[in-house]
């Protein structure tokens, strides 16, 4: 049995953190039953999520996690592609992963009323008296990362104009396509539903999710995204209209 330690759904989101819905996609893409937990955290052997115990063998980061499903389970979530498309599969989960994503964080975290409406919310499922405690903490040590990062220094209408870039770009690629590498879902599909979707969530008022808006293509992806692997999430599964 795997378990997929998570942080939970929120924000009409299937997970807060878009690298835990990106493996939970493969999982489902990979058809294995799963039981997600959300009280991991404390223990994640990298201080991050998601991880995975696997049968008693715990595996952290999304990308670990995926090279361990498809080797343990026979599994290429790449299939069909060449080495070629296999590369700019790649190029593009790294630029919504290690680029993109930190646009989006500093939009959640760092600009107060995003903060409040958001990761505010979510921390009042914490018990007291860590309730108290854990979100102004958490604030902190995501400054910090963003500053560790580098994205943190840039101003913020800098920050914008790089994640909008990363955007229009995957956008771009995507173009009329069903899915990013054509006809049929691929890895990088569950990179990047997870992070497209993360960008256009209606609870967050950034410059950044006006940008991924104005690609109609993003939003439709994301609802078809949603239609087949999480029909219960109504409102993005309706995006595909
Ligand atoms: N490279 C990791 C990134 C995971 C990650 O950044 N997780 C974030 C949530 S989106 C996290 O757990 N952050 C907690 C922290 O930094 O304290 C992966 O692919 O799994």
């Amino acid at each position: 049995m795997i378990t997929l330690y998570a942080f939970g759904s929120a924000f009409g989101l299937p997970d807060v953190s878009p690298f835990v819905t990106k493996v939970e996609t493969l999982l489902k893409m990979a058809a294995l039953e799963y039981a997600v937990d959300t009280k991991g955290f404390n223990k994640a052997p990298k201080g991050k999520l998601p991880y995975i115990d696997d049968n008693g063998k715990t595996i952290a980061d999304s990308t670990f996690i995926r090279w361990h499903l498809e080797k343990k389970y026979g599994i290429d979530f790449d299939k069909g592609l060449d080495d070629e498309q296999r590369a700019v599969a790649w190029a593009f989960e790294k630029m919504l992963e290690d680029h993109t994503y930190w646009a989006v964080l500093h939009a959640r975290w760092v600009n107060d009323a995003n903060f409040d409406a958001g990761m505010g919310q979510f921390f009042e499922r914490i018990p007291l008296p860590m309730r108290l405690i854990v979100p102004r903490l958490a604030r902190r040590q995501i400054k910090a990362e963003l500053q560790g990062h580098g994205m943190g220094r840039h101003k913020q209408e800098e920050i914008v104009a790089l994640g909008k870039r990363s955007l229009d770009a995957a956008a771009a690629f995507l173009a009329g396509k069903p899915y990013m590498m054509g006809d049929e879902p691929t890895g990088l599909d569950a990179t990047a539903f997870a992070f497209f979707a993360g960008a256009l969530c209606p609870l967050f008022v950034t410059p950044l999710r006006d940008a991924a808006q104005r690609h109609a293509n993003l939003k439709a992806y994301v609802g078809r995204m949603a239609g087949r692997y999480y029909p219960d999430h109504t409102e993005i599964a309706r995006w595909a209209a």
